[in-house]
């Protein structure tokens, strides 16, 4: 849910009108929204080189998830590795758009411990991939974008910790 939403949402609950605190932060995500909508641009134009580029990046500091046993081993199982960092450099945008960690922690956070202790998938190694898309995706953009564009990456790797 966006910022403005869900102040309505609220403000209706109690039948009042917007404070001027609600109408503050919904001032500051108004005018961020240009900036925010050119970060999701560039990341989503770009995001078979992020993931790529984290993918390369975590094999090579984690080669035992991608060797025999490991859980990404064999083109396949690689494969969805990176469309997991794929999905979450989606949860990223949307993030970005929404100015909201809500839908990251909605769509792609809550339960995922379980997820992947079931899968016998390497949480740490996930964040470290997450890592990697925050480093690539940081780097195309300007100072002030990484920073914006940084705390949702942030966000998932703090999760996954
Ligand atoms: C949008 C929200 C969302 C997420 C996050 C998601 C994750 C997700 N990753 C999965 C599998 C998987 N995920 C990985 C990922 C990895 N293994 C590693 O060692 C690496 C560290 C890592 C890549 C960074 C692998 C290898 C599998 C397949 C595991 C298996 O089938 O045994 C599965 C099991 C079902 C499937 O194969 O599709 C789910 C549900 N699905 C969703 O809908």
């Amino acid at each position: 849910m966006s910022i403005v939403t869900k102040s309505i949402v609220n403000a209706d609950a109690e039948a009042r009108y917007l404070s001027p605190g609600e109408l503050d932060r919904i001032k500051s995500f108004v005018t961020s929204g240009e900036r925010r909508l050119r970060i999701a641009q560039t990341l989503s134009d770009s995001r078979e080189r992020i993931v790529k580029q984290a993918g390369d990046q975590l094999f090579q500091k984690r080669p035992d998830v991608v060797s025999p046993g490991g859980n990404a081993y064999g083109e396949e199982m690689t494969a969805t590795c990176l469309r997991d960092l794929d999905y979450y450099l989606r949860l990223v945008t949307y993030g970005i758009v929404a100015g909201d960690v809500t839908p990251i922690e909605e769509i792609g956070l809550v339960g995922v411990r379980e997820m992947y202790n079931s899968l016998g998938t390497p949480i740490p190694a996930v964040a470290e991939g997450v890592r990697a898309m925050k480093s690539v995706a940081t780097s195309m953009l300007s100072a002030e974008d990484a920073g914006e564009a940084g705390s949702y990456f942030d966000y998932v790797i703090g999760a996954m910790q």
